[in-house]
């Protein structure tokens, strides 16, 4: 690691005589050992791994760093290595033409979770199977775990550095405390007191020989700065986070073999646009110097949060995407435009103000997993198979964050299901005096899925997800008297949420017309399946296949990345494709015998699941009722698990935020 030479010694040139005094003062150097996030001393760095996916298979399978290879999921690319992008490869190409650009191009198909299977594995012949299998990101997951672990250990541990994971390859890095501390062993004039002891006094200037920046990439500066302006602490503080950045990647090479790009500058902001700046296995270096410089260049939709929809409002709201005409604008024309608090941030944002902390949560808050389906899928069996591998993979994870250890362990599950432009979440509380098991979860998802059949509109569904949120730490696994006080709770639910009234429709009313492939009381052989442990699921053959999929922290749960979707969808017919070249399916009526309705042939299924909904939900209230008389009486905890439900409000159209799902969820009202 190399160290700045004007550090060795402390020779005052003449520039630095005639300028005596830092613009910064001893109580700002205070705020840096506090890493207050107001501190213009504040030093952050961003670090992302380099073509992350490319390179963990890379790894894994021993490929030497100049070969060509592209990560596959389904028929999409997904990640590219660093050579193939030599050839012109991105996300976007498709397999076919990145073969032909790059002939010696090294696919590898990324993990999956195969039906029935225990683990997920690498499978050869997994992209001929969207409709079996599902992609599992637990071999990047791991890898990820281990960089963060390896960068932690190189650094001094917490609140010395704060190390914040930002994504699956990104950390952003507090440095602040850190650099504090190097400052004051290697200036020690900085150790102060203040001058009368007043901290608003300046700092002496820094030794003014040139900064020493390695081969870290520096951006231009502003135009009315010069390299040969003296340097202040600001800029001392950045050489000595560059030199810790680097240090920290070395490390990860070193001991992993994985190449990254920093970025290293005054907050998160700026930090995250530096990483990206040059790539790939380099460090750029914002000084404060150069922040008008470098961002006045970018289009504002680069800037962290303003990618997506908030972006594209403001570059319509301003008919233009760049900083630099942005700049021009006066904030009391932002804030009329978008609001005084986004304006307000907006202004600062395009200057280089951002407060934000690095948050140094390192424990999962909660964990998704999901699938976008290309057609969408029309049948419960299907919606319940996928579940089930949902259930396998959230459990496994789970089993690495010490759940049989009772270590840690979510309150909920949460189901999204997306019909159409609407979205809906079910949320259930997972009962504490039950032992955590596969069963457990998948029973209590099966719940949540009945109610959104009992809602009807169901199919064809979209999207479908499962996540589970609210940990807790340290929980005992005691099953006690709460295990079966739990019914009756869970049987109100049931009902409750049965009776709830659903934005699309009247619940007491059976369910409208729509088209439907024709279905023996699905629901009956869904809520049969309960009670044969996780195995009973039927096999039928489903012509419903997914395309797109996700696995991670719950976050967005419909936003399945664009490189998961689109794919070859035309390989199989969807049910409404078969109904329009049938048209005569949909004609024929029946008459429900329980109540009369005259309906479509096609609508007989999902009107069968309405009615046995419902009479479950009679069934619960009477059991109910004989629990709550026989309630003093001692027997033992129920092992059929029916689900406590706390059905969540309703979005349409906007993925719901699993995090803020996690509290105040709405309660039901029992009447
Ligand atoms: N990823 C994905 N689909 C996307 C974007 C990303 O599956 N649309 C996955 C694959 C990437 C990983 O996330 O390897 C990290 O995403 P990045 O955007 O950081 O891209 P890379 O790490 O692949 O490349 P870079 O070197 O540009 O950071
Ligand atoms: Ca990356």
């Amino acid at each position: 690691m190399s160290s700045p030479n004007f550090l060795e010694s402390s020779p005052v040139s003449l520039s630095s005589q005639r300028r005596r005094k830092s613009a910064f003062t001893y109580r700002q150097l205070a705020q840096l050992a506090a890493s207050a996030t107001s501190c213009p001393l504040r030093v952050i760095a961003h670090i992302d791994l380099d073509a992350f996916y490319a390179q963990c298979e890379m790894v894994r399978l021993d490929i030497p760093p100049d070969k060509p290879l592209a990560v596959q999921q389904w028929q999409g690319l997904i990640a590219i290595n660093y050579p193939a992008r030599a050839f012109g490869l991105n996300r976007h190409v498709t397999i076919t033409e990145a073969i032909k650009q790059c002939p010696d191009l090294i696919m590898q198909h990324v993990a999956t979770w195969k039906e029935g299977d225990e683990k997920w594995a690498y499978h050869e012949d997994s992209f001929r199977n969207m409709a079996t299998h599902k992609v599992s990101l637990d071999p990047y997951r791991l890898e990820s775990r281990r960089i963060l672990a390896c960068i932690k250990d190189h650094l001094p541990a917490a609140p010395i550095s704060k190390v914040e994971k930002a994504s699956i390859d990104e950390v952003f890095l507090d440095l602040s405390t850190h650099v504090h501390g190097i400052m004051l062993e290697r200036f020690p004039e900085l150790k102060g007191p203040p001058p009368y002891d007043d901290p608003t006094e300046q700092l002496p200037r820094p030794p003014t020989t040139a900064l020493e920046w390695d081969t870290d990439a520096l951006v231009d500066l502003d135009s009315t700065e010069t390299e040969d302006d003296d340097p202040d602490w600001d800029d001392v503080a950045m050489v000595i986070a560059s030199e810790i950045v680097r240090g920290v990647r070395a490390k990860i090479y070193e001991v992993l073999k994985y190449t990254c790009s920093a970025g290293v500058a005054r907050n998160k902001m700026l930090a995250k646009l530096g990483s990206a700046h040059k790539k790939p296995n380099q460090q750029t270096i914002i000084r404060n110097r150069a922040v008008h410089h470098f961002l006045s260049d970018f289009k504002f939709t680069k800037i962290r949060n303003l990618g997506g929809k908030l972006g594209d409002e403001i570059v319509a709201a301003f008919s233009t995407d760049t900083v630099k005409d942005l700049l021009e604008v006066p904030v009391e024309q932002l804030k009329k435009k978008i609001g005084d608090d986004t304006g307000t941030w907006l202004y600062s944002i395009i200057r280089g103000e951002d407060h934000s902390e690095v948050n140094p949560r390192t424990q999962i808050k909660s964990m998704l997993s999901a699938k976008s389906f290309r057609p969408s899928i029309n049948a419960l069996d299907s919606a319940v198979r996928w579940i089930r591998i949902f259930v396998a993979d959230i459990f496994s994870r789970l089993v690495e964050e010490g759940v049989l250890e009772n270590k840690r362990r979510p309150k909920t599950l949460n189901l999204y299901h997306r019909q159409g432009a609407q979205t809906r979440s079910k949320s259930a509380s997972i009962p504490m005096g039950r032992t955590m098991d596969e069963t457990l979860l998948f029973d209590i998802a099966k719940g949540l899925l009945a109610q959104v059949i009992a809602e009807g509109r169901a199919w064809p569904c979209a999207n479908l997800s499962l996540s589970v949120s609210g940990f807790e730490e340290g929980v005992t696994g005691n099953k006690g008297i709460g295990g079966f006080l739990l019914r009756g709770d869970e049987a109100k639910a049931i009902s409750a949420a049965l009776r709830e009234p659903s934005e699309t429709r009247n619940p007491e009313t059976p369910p409208p017309n729509k088209r439907r492939r024709v279905e023996e009381s699905g629901i009956q052989r869904f809520f049969g399946a309960r009670h044969e442990s996780s195995g009973g699921i039927s096999e039928r053959e489903e012509q419903d296949n997914g395309m797109g999929d996700e696995t991670g922290e719950a976050q967005s749960p419909f936003d399945v990345p664009p490189s998961a979707q689109g794919a070859s969808a035309d390989m199989f017919k969807s049910h409404e494709e078969e109904q329009a070249e049938h048209p005569d399916h949909d004609t024929s009526r029946y008459t429900c015998p329980r109540c009369n309705s005259s309906l479509l042939v096609t609508e007989q299924g999902e009107h069968d699941d309405w009615h046995f909904a419902k009479d479950l939900a009679a069934d619960l209230a009477a059991e109910e009722r004989a629990n709550a008389a026989g309630q003093e009486q001692s027997r033992p905890p129920s092992t059929s698990t029916k689900p406590s439900t706390q059905p969540k409000s309703k979005g349409r159209g906007r993925p719901p935020n699993v995090v803020k799902a996690e509290k105040g969820q709405k309660k039901l009202q029992f009447g």
